[in-house]
Formats: structure tokens, sequence, C-alpha cells
């Protein structure tokens, strides 16, 4: 970039859907025009539900709404910009005024009158059509038109009015946060990128001397700052502090940066197991707390900015206010929150070792197994074994999903498995033990073994007893 700094430019869209779910798909494109560089929704229009103008016959009827904007943009890639809006809500093209999931046109940009092959601004059909100026008035009283018309001197026939009327309140603008990232390990870089892409502003990121790095590649143009001071910037724009810092350093980051922050900034970890009590420095000085935590693992930051949205976002918090922000932000990162109660983290923490971490385990020791018996590619053999546990689990529940010698009672099975890990493997061999019993007890509970079949697998495992 050349330093050219173009002042922002108040622009008006039209939004229009007939097709799928309507409000779903206006208020999308709101979030996704939010979220593009160069664009800031400032406000909507009430929603209006309107009979078709033109096309084909018997399309169904529209929602139609204006949205306010300013942008740096110049008008042809404001235009862009609506353009990858509709492709992202999978417009397509078929016939002219046909039924759309999404149509985004640009009313007017400032006060220009723009003339070019493909671009005609102010919109050339707007001043004829009640779907358009009925929310367009809403937001303002005199608003540019074709061929420098005037509302107050508009002659014009706008049909049956009654065939616009409202449907929702204005859709919503997502005010954009300003957010520090304290602790830019993989989790709290990718939740930084994820905000940065939700149109939120990451104002710096601070960390160990080793993520300086990470945070450039990831966060380009984002400064790398002092704990305090980068706390200090979010805090001072009223905005969220994450604290991305490992479990047992997040005590110490948050006593490092609490007098930074006060009434009106918001401070989270993303710890799963970590109750609330460690951002107590901060919520001394005023500060709304809370914790979120992905249920999502991040091998690496790439993995966890591609897979944190869709996953579960557990939301900690103490307060109702501060719950609802939680899951906003959870929301914005594309996630799917969910409410945490404090005093159960540690337990919920365990089950998502178990879901993620131990099977990891798990899969490595049936690795190393399948190696010492002689299998030379033993990952690519078990894989599609491991793959039908897998998917049989989620797609069936783990009662019908298990099979094998503990869920069978098969007791002899066992006593050979159990002689041969004594003997080549004793490390895995008390892991098989407990994992049989937990195998009968979850056969047992589903009535596919019988009470005798379950003592006999005891009576196998009497001596791994722990
Ligand atoms: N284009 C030129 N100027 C502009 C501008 N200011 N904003 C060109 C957006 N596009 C502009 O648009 C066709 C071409 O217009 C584009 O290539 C662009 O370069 P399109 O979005 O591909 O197709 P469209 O929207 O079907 O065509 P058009 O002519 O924009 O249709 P209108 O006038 O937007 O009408 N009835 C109700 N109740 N509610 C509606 O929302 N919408 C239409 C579409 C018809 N009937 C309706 C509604
Ligand atoms: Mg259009």
């Amino acid at each position: 970039m050349t330093g050219t700094v173009r002042v922002p430019v108040r622009c008006y869209l039209a939004l229009g859907v007939n097709l799928g779910d309507r409000l779903a798909n206006l208020q999308a494109a709101v979030d996704l025009l939010g979220a593009l560089d160069g664009i800031r929704v400032r406000r909507s229009s009430r929603v209006y539900e309107t009979a078709p103008v033109g096309g084909p016959a018997a399309q169904p009827d529209y929602l139609n709404a204006v949205v306010e904007i300013e942008t740096t943009l110049p008008p042809r890639e404001l235009l862009g910009a609506c353009g990858a809006v509709e492709a992202e809500l999978g417009r397509e093209r078929a016939e002219r005024w046909g039924p759309r999931t999404i149509d985004v046109d640009v009313l007017t940009y400032g006060r220009e009158e723009i003339d070019e092959p493909g671009l005609t601004v102010p919109h050339p059909r707007m001043h004829q059509r009640a779907f358009v100026l009925a929310p367009l008035l809403e937001l303002d009283a005199d608003p540019p038109l074709p061929g420098r018309r005037r509302i107050a001197t508009l002659r014009a026939d706008l049909g049956d009015l009654a065939s616009v009327r409202p449907f929702a309140p204005p859709l919503q603008v997502r005010r954009a946060r300003v957010v520090a990232v304290v602790g830019a390990g993989r989790a709290g870089t990718a939740v930084a990128v994820l905000l940065a892409r939700a149109g939120h502003q990451v104002v710096a990121v601070a960390g160990r001397e080793a993520t300086r790095e990470r945070a450039a590649r990831w966060l380009p143009g984002v400064p790398f700052l002092s704990p305090a001071e980068a706390t200090a910037r979010s805090a001072a724009a009223g905005g969220v502090v994450v604290l991305g810092a490992p479990d047992d350093r997040i005590a110490e980051v948050c006593a490092a940066v609490a007098s930074a922050v006060g009434p009106g900034v918001a401070v989270l970890h993303l710890s799963g197991s970590a109750g609330l009590d460690l951002l107590d420095p901060a919520a001394a000085r005023g500060a709304t707390v809370l914790s979120l935590h992905p249920l999502q693992s991040f091998p690496d930051v790439e993995t966890g900015v591609e897979r944190l949205p869709g996953s579960g976002i557990g939301v900690t918090a103490r307060t109702e206010e501060a719950a609802a922000l939680g899951e906003a932000l959870a929301r914005e990162l594309g996630g799917i929150p969910f409410r945490l109660a404090e005093d159960v983290k540690p337990l919920y923490h365990a089950a998502a070792v178990f879901a993620s971490n131990y099977l990891v385990t798990v899969e490595a020791i049936a690795e190393e197994l399948f190696r010492a018996a002689g299998l030379r590619q033993p990952a690519a053999l078990m894989e599609p074994l491991a793959r039908t546990a897998f998917d049989r689990t989620f797609a069936a529940g783990p009662e019908a999903a298990l099979t094998g010698p503990a869920a069978r009672g098969d007791a002899g099975t066992l006593v050979r498995n159990l002689a041969a890990l004594a003997e080549l493997a004793p490390d895995a061999a008390p892991a098989y033990a407990a994992l049989a019993r937990a195998a009968a007890g979850i056969a047992a509970r589903a009535g596919r073994l019988s009470p005798e079949g379950r003592a006999a697998v005891e009576e196998a495992l009497v001596r791994w007893s722990s």
C-alpha cells in the first residue's frame, strides 16, 4: 500500500431474498459484509416482506432490507464485495429478476453518480420500488436518488403499498470488538485469527519470545507487545483480553496485566479445567471475567483455524451478561456455544482428555503392538479397523459399536492377550486390563453381556485388578 488513506464513504446497500431461510440469509449477509476488510456496517432498516416485482410468475415473496455501511473500498471493489457475499450465500444466477438466496445491490455511494458498464449508482431502479424506498427511508429521510431526484418531490407509482409490510426488527449489526491476545500459543493464535476474520480488531498480541514469529505469520501487522501494553491497548477501547497462556501460567499472567483492566473490559482464558478464580485480579478491578473452552485440539494453528468453526465451545461465566458475551464470541468464532458450570470443569476436561488425547494414545499403543507382532506398515493396516470403530461409535452409539472379547465375555481370549502383553509389552498390560473392565461394563449395561459373562471377564482380569 502506498500511504493514501481513503476516507470512509457512507453507502446504502439493498438486500433481497426469496429462497431458503430468508431471515437467516439476510442476517448472514450483514455478518459477512461486516467481516470484510474495508466495510463497516453501521445500521440496518427493519425487514420487510414484499411481493415480487417483475421476474417469473409465482415466485415466492421476498424479504428486503437496506443497510447503511461505511467503506474505504472504491465503488467497483464494493460491488465485488457484494458479489462475494452473494457467492458465499450460494446465489445462482439463472433468470433475470428470478428467485435468489440473496441479492446485494449498491444503492448509493456517498453522493457520487456513476454510470459505467456493469455499475450504475445510484441504483437506476431504486426510486421506483417500494421494497427499496420503505426500508431506505427509515435510515435516511433524504437519500441520494437517480437523476438527482429528491424524495420530497418524487412522483412515483409504487403500486400497492400493502405489498410491502414490516416483517422483522432491524438485522443485528455486530459491533467490532477490540481484542488483545496475551499468550499467543496455538489456541490463542487460532482464536485471534478467527476473531479477526469475524470482523473484530486484533490490536495487539503478547507472548513468549518464541511465539513472536508465529504471531507475525498469522497476525501480520498486529504489534507484538509486552503483556501489560497489549492488555492496555484493548482495555482503552473497552475490549476483550484473551489470556491464551498455558493453564499453569494463567494466574500469573492475569496478575501481571490486571492493573491495566477495569469495568467494561472482558478478560477470558481458554482453559478447559481451570476455574474463573485464576482471573480474580481482573475481576477485582471490575472487569468481566469468563472462560471459553473450544472442544477441539490445536496441534497447530492451521488445524485450529480450520476445525474450531463447527466445534463446541464451553462458556463459563458468573453472570448472565458475561455468559451472553461468551456465547456471542463463541458464535463469532464459528463455534457452537454451550454453558459449562465452573465447578464441573475438571470432570468435563477429563472427558475431553479421553475423547481426544487418550484416543490418540490407544491408537499409538495399538500401532506399537502391531509392529511388535511383525506388521511392517501397521498404521495403514489398522486405519480401516480404527475408522470403522470410530464411525460406528458416533453413528450407532458405543453400546452397539463395541465388539471384542470383553464385550463377548470371551475370558479365554482375554487371558491369552494378557499373557502375551505381560511377556512382550508389559507397560501395555494394565491399560488393556483397565479398558477390558470398562468395555465389559458397557456391554453389561447394554444387556449384551450376561452377569455370568461379566463374572468370567472379571475372573480373567483378577490379577490385574488395580
Ligand atoms: N449492476 C449495475 N449497477 C449495479 C448496482 N448499483 N448494484 C449490475 C448492483 N449491481 C449493479 O445484477 C445484474 C447486474 O447489475 C450485475 O452484473 C451488476 O454488474 P444481478 O444482481 O446479477 O441480477 P439481478 O439483481 O437479478 O438484476 P438487477 O437488474 O440488479 O435486478 P434488481 O433491479 O435488483 O431486481 N421484488 C421484490 N419484492 N424484492 C426484490 O428484492 N429484486 C429484484 C431484482 C426483482 N424483484 C424483486 C426484488
Ligand atoms: Mg442485483
